[in-house]
């Protein structure tokens, strides 16, 4: 009998920790993600230290980008990158990017442009982040994001504002 292979798409998340173990926090966010059924990791960008965006009185982040291979639509997708940040113990204060044990973004599914009240896609601030573009750029040097442009093209126009790359 022949089998028919379910659909996929590539999509690319983002990750940001900066509370309890940061690089520890990203690392078991990777391995919970890439343990969900109907998601396959395809590529993990290095570890990076960035400033915080936002309230200066809060640590250093860690970022990084996950690129996968998923079945999930991208609400399925948003509610288990969900689950993964409250099981890391994600306390939402209210605070407009205020300090947190772990954040994941959608920042881009298929060539999708979505806007919904739940989920903007490509995510907002894509485009100017040097913590979203330089890890991106790693795994995706020949990216074009949709509605924005050519990955290289925004690299150029994206200065480094303190991120370093961590070995
Ligand atoms: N939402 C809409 N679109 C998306 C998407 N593409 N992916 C909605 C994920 N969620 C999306 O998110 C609020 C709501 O956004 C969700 O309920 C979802 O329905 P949240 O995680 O509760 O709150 P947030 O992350 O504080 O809000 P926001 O505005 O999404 O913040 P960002 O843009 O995620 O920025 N500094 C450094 N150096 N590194 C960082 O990673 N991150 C932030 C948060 C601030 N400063 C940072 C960093
Ligand atoms: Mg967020």
């Amino acid at each position: 009998m022949k089998t028919s292979a379910i659909p996929t798409v590539a999509a690319y998340i983002g990750l940001g920790s900066n509370l309890a173990s940061p690089v520890t926090q990203i690392k078991a966010a990777r391995n919970a993600i890439a343990a969900i059924a109907g998601i396959k990791e395809l590529a993990f960008s290095s570890l990076y230290q960035s400033l915080p965006m936002g309230p200066q009185d809060q640590p250093d982040y860690v970022n990084a980008v996950m690129s996968i291979e998923t079945s999930l639509s991208p609400t399925d997708l948003l509610c288990c990158l969900q689950r993964i940040e409250q099981a890391q113990g994600r306390i939402r204060r209210g605070e407009r990017w205020g300090a947190r044990t772990l954040d994941l973004d959608i920042l881009i599914y298929s060539g999708q442009l979505i806007e919904s009240p739940e989920l903007t896609v490509p995510h907002n601030g894509i485009a100017e982040r040097s913590f979203v573009l330089y890890p991106l750029y790693e795994i995706a040097p020949q990216l074009v994001i949709p509605g924005k442009g050519n990955i290289a093209d925004l690299i150029a126009n994206c200065p480094l504002a303190g991120l370093k790359r961590l070995d």
